[in-house]
């Protein structure tokens, strides 16, 4: 396999101001008219890339290109070109025949395209890479019965009927755009719109497709686009620049959505809800890819990136626009105080899945800074570092600046390099010449190492209190071990990070201290303390006892705190921590503590006992008042496994899932009483809605009915299959669903799976719910598995599909998964060898589920690295999976 390097990037030699495409659309036969203007501005001949095209005719300025053009293998080659050229290339491909969902596919008997990363050389010949910007024009022909809507980016600018039952609908798309933001759409489908006046008075028409039948389940998607575009113009001053933004549900999608240019192609998972058949979590995430599609609008097309190393530059930003819209979304129309508790709900739900899923990417043998410096296939690199830790990246970017700072960083961005294709640097020193303003003589140059080493820093905290003076002394000293490349001989030694810290004091009854320093700077309870090297020291004054500190408050930066709290501290953290973040983490790191002990106890072979303490920690969480339910919810919710193996020396999964377990039983019974007393005070009586309030309620409720089923308490299964019975909302009926398949008896269990598929045979994404919740339960096993995979509803075909129930098997079901017999890891390679026939960017997600056996113990980890070396030894195997195995293996 090649290795593409960053600091190989060459400029493209040629110019291409417009483009021209004629479609004519069969789903078995599609031929492709590309009209190229094309101009000379470096070396070399024009170089096109291909794949899986039937070249029919190449022509130059109107005259046949035959015998001065080469195709060899994915390339197609142009000599003789004169400064100024037209090219037009005919080819043909076969959407109903493409499995792997990039380039032009049939889903549902609907066309849809997939371009980004490489997905256009699927469609035509094109110099496929984001720094080459083009106008578009698009004329589509289809069949007009089968094919009623046609679409594509831009502005539709003449329709009209052709002989044959066919018809035709041009599109002008009026501003440039690289090729991975091209999107056409053809088929039968239903739609609901609404127009809007955006700030500078323009009207605007917002439109959501989908599948006929399901219109009754868009108002949701159309409602969270109406939202994120008025957040833009309020808080970025970004306005929606065409006269029409549509969106369009598909059935047959790789990932979650994409944000080509004014016709956003979505996962149906992420546009259709109604309340009977969606989840407040599904709601959210609705609202959330809404509004992250819609930012890329800004950034991600308006700005590009100059190639795909630089991926972070839209992702990383336009996660962490998302996650800022969300969090405003939930505080809205609250009091202060509630508003407050939103945006920490919201900050430790983003930490949960950056510690779940970002730090043992950065730990394995995946592991890259969010700027990757080498690639073989860039499908692998969507990764949580790119995304998530490059959110956080930028976060720390608003952390140094302030808000205020950061609006006009973006401003200062948006004015230097609108319409053009920049890189991650580019972003940075549009930041910087913020941050240098209002900080004279600093500058971000050991900040820029976020976007070049990888790792997740730890930051070490000393505490000294001398009596004497009453000054405490706090020290900071960071270390990041080398990981994936950087442990490879000749590898440059890894440099200190910029880290925002941000630290309170607390005296021993809880009560926050002003922190004063000694040049005078004082801030009444929080202080940003900013690590540039490899430890530094701070000391505060008037402080008259050791005081207890609290911890980079707010998740300040992707880093590992080390400090030796003892169980005493922690809980006083969980009582009296005024940062609620914060606060979360003191009961988090209990629970971690306490969790590994009895896991090492367990593997000693000693019975299972709670403390009391930990139990009364807890209690004091869901008893204490003044906390809302949403905050409760996730204060009462154990770490993870996924969390918790990061911590262990060699991870036992079995081991550590029934300690969980167990630990969550032990709750149930000890605090039996105070469970009950909240699913009674928590319930939500009249019409469902998705808010924040709401949805915190029904979390605290469901997690309380759970953790009663764990503890197999008198009438929760009662109390379970009467919420199943009367829920009103699929947020209800699906967490006792769960609960009774997790921890219920088999025959009420079998009972309620029955009747729930019966009610939702008919709706997809109720179905992937079904087989989830079998595929995670608490007994499944490879057989139950395999039985499942014969269901008539099941396809490995369908990506939702295949993730609802093979994918969340081998990501998300511990004791099924790791059987010391090994016949979890032989399932997954067979799925990931039967996946990479058809979809290679699917296969290739679940091949990385294996990405971190070294850390197993030795009786799984060994069964994992010989079905590791199984698949890559497969002939045949794609790009993508051969990446991943292989680096698993280095
Ligand atoms: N930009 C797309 C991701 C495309 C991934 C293709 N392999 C979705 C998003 O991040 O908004
Ligand atoms: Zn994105």
């Amino acid at each position: 396999p090649v290795t593409i390097r960053r600091q190989n990037y060459l400029p493209f030699p040629y110019d291409i101001a417009t483009v021209r495409l004629e479609f004519d659309l069969d789903p078995a036969d599609t031929q492709v008219r590309s009209q190229l203007e094309v101009r000379r501005t470096g070396e070399g001949p024009l170089v096109l890339n291909g794949e899986d095209l039937e070249l029919v005719s190449v022509q130059v300025d109107g005259r046949d290109w035959a015998g001065r053009y080469q195709v060899d293998g994915d390339t197609l080659t142009l000599d003789g070109l004169g400064t100024q050229a037209r090219v037009e290339i005919v080819s043909r491909c076969r959407p109903e025949a493409n499995s792997a969902l990039m380039g032009l596919y049939v889903s549902n008997g609907v066309f849809f395209t997939q371009c980004e990363a490489e997905g256009f050389r699927r469609i035509t010949w094109f110099p496929d890479r984001p720094d080459v910007m083009s106008r578009y024009s698009v004329v589509l022909r289809a069949d007009k019965k089968r094919f009623p809507q046609l679409l594509s980016n831009g502005n539709l600018v003449k329709q009209a009927d052709l002989a044959d039952g066919r018809h035709e609908a041009h599109w002008e798309d009026p501003f440039p755009k690289p090729c991975y933001l091209f999107a056409l759409v053809a088929g039968a489908l239903t739609w609901r719109e609404s127009r809007m006046r955006t700030r500078s008075g323009r009207e605007v028409l917002l439109q959501v497709y989908s599948d006929p039948g399901s219109e009754g389940k868009t108002q949701y998607a159309l409602e969270s686009l109406e939202r994120a575009v008025r957040w833009d113009e309020r808080r970025f001053s970004l306005e929606l620049d065409l006269d029409r933004f549509m969106i369009v549900a598909a059935r047959d999608f790789n990932m979650g959505a994409m944000e080509n240019k004014g016709l956003n192609i979505f996962n149906a998972a992420y546009v259709l809800a109604d309340p009977e058949s969606a989840t407040d979590a599904n709601f959210s995430a609705i609202e959330a890819v809404i509004g992250h599609e819609y930012f890329h609008n800004w950034t991600g097309n308006r700005v590009t990136c100059r190639d795909w190393f630089q991926l972070s530059l839209k992702e990383g930003l336009t996660v962490f626009r998302d996650q800022e819209f969300t969090a405003d979304m939930m505080a809205q129309g609250l009091d202060a105080q509630a508003a407050a508790s939103a945006r920490t709900v919201k900050r430790i739900d983003d930490v949960v899945t950056l510690r779940a899923a970002q730090f043992p990417e950065d730990a394995g043998p995946m592991a890259h800074p969010i700027r990757p410096e080498s690639y073989q296939e860039i499908g692998n690199f969507y990764t949580a570092t790119v995304y998530e830790k490059g959110a956080e990246v930028i976060r720390m970017q608003q952390t140094l600046l302030t808000p205020a700072g950061f609006t006009r960083g973006l401003a200062e961005y948006f004015r230097r390099h609108d319409g053009q294709a920049v890189t991650c640097d580019d972003f940075v020193a549009a930041m910087e010449s913020v941050y240098a303003q209002d900080h004279p003589g600093r500058d971000l140059s050991v900040f820029r190492r976020w976007y070049s080493q990888a790792g997740t820093p730890r930051v070490r905290v000393t505490i000294e209190h001398d009596a004497a003076t009453r000054r405490c002394t706090v020290t900071l000293a960071q270390r990041c071990e080398p990981v994936g490349v950087e442990r490879l001989p000749g590898a440059p030694a890894k440099q200190p990070f910029h880290i925002p810290f941000a630290i309170g004091l607390l005296d021993a009854q809880g009560r926050p201290l002003p922190l004063k320093q000694a040049d005078g700077h004082e801030v009444r309870d929080t202080a940003l303390l900013e690590l540039t090297t490899e430890h530094a020291q701070w000391t505060f004054e008037n402080i008259d006892a050791r005081p207890v500190p609290s911890l980079l408050r707010d998740f300040s930066a992707p880093v590992i705190v080390e400090y030796d709290y003892t169980d005493h501290e922690l809980a006083l953290l969980m009582r009296h921590d005024g940062n609620a973040f914060a606060r979360w983490e003191a009961g988090q790191q209990l629970a971690t503590r306490v969790i590994l002990a009895a896991t090492r106890e367990r593997q000693e072979g000693r019975p299972f006992a709670l403390h009391r303490d930990f139990i009364e920690a807890w209690r004091s969480v869901l008893t204490a008042p003044g906390l809302d339910a949403a905050y409760r919810a996730r204060a009462l919710t154990l770490p993870s496994e996924k969390t918790l193996a990061e911590h262990m020396a060699k991870v036992d999964p079995v081991a550590l899932a029934a300690v969980r377990d167990e630990t969550l039983g032990a709750l149930g019974r000890a605090l039996a009483d105070d469970w009950r007393a909240a699913v009674q005070a928590n319930q939500t009586p009249g019409d469902y809605s998705p808010d924040p309030i709401s949805a915190g309620k029904r979390a605290l409720k469901n997690l309380a009915l759970a953790t009663l089923m764990a503890g197999r308490v008198d009438g929760a299964t009662e109390q379970a299959l009467g919420q199943y019975d009367t829920a009103r909302n699929m947020t209800d009926r699906l967490s006792a669903l769960s609960s009774l398949v997790n921890f219920g008896a088999a025959d009420a269990s079998a009972r309620v799976l029955a009747d729930f598929y019966e009610r939702w045979q008919d709706d997809p994404l109720v179905v992937d719910k079904w087989f989830t919740l079998q595929a995670t339960a608490r007994g499944t096993t490879v057989q139950t598995v395999e039985g499942l995979m014969t269901h008539p509803a099941f396809s490995l075909r369908n990506p939702n599909r295949a993730r609802s129930l093979v994918f969340q098997f081998c990501l998300n079901n511990p004791y099924g998964f790791h059987r010391a017999d090994g016949s979890g890891y032989r399932y997954w390679a067979s799925q990931v060898l039967a996946l990479d026939a058809l979809n290679p960017e699917i296969a290739a997600r679940l091949a990385r589920a294996l990405d971190r056996w070294v850390r197993y113990v030795p009786e799984l980890s060994e069964p994992m690295r010989q079905v590791l070396q199984q698949v890559r030894s497969h002939p045949g195997l794609s790009r993508n999976v051969t990446e991943i195995v292989s680096k698993a293996l280095e």
